[in-house]
């Protein structure tokens, strides 16, 4: 058993959960912010039997995409007023960064409703 931990970009998030739920997967969605840019992004958990695995890195594969991002970085400390304008850094960001990680076990605890 495995869970992965697959964190894509918001844009990518909403195909992307409803081609694993037709695929008959279960997903939890979680809203999360990347460090580096500061920006949301989309935290997925899926626990998935180990031959599930790859099946679904590649629904993965085929809903996330790659996007150039511009970041400014603050600007060096100015001596005597010299005024440096940053220049903006490209960054690819996505398509998903992927934690395979192995799950001793998986429970869905369903008592029934209390009286
Ligand atoms: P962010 O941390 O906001 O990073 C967005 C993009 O900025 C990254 O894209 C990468 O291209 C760049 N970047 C991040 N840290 C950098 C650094 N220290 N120096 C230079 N460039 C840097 P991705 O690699 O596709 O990552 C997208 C998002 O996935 C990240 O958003 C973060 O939320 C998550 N992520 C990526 N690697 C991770 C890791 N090793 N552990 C945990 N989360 C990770």
């Amino acid at each position: 058993m495995k869970l992965i931990i697959a964190v894509v970009q918001r844009q990518d998030a909403g195909d992307l959960i409803e081609a694993l739920t037709a695929a008959g997967h279960r997903v939890t969605r979680i809203s999360s912010e990347g460090g580096f840019l500061r920006e949301g992004n989309v935290t997925l958990l899926i626990a998935a039997e180990d031959y599930q695995v790859d099946p679904i890195l590649k629904i993965v594969r085929e809903h996330c995409y790659t996007r150039t991002r511009y970041v400014s970085p603050l600007p060096p400390v100015a001596e005597s007023g010299e005024f440096y304008p940053p220049t903006p850094v490209e960054v690819q960001v996505g398509g998903a960064t992927v934690f395979v990680l192995r799950a001793a076990d998986v429970r869905r605890l369903t008592p029934s409703e209390p009286r």
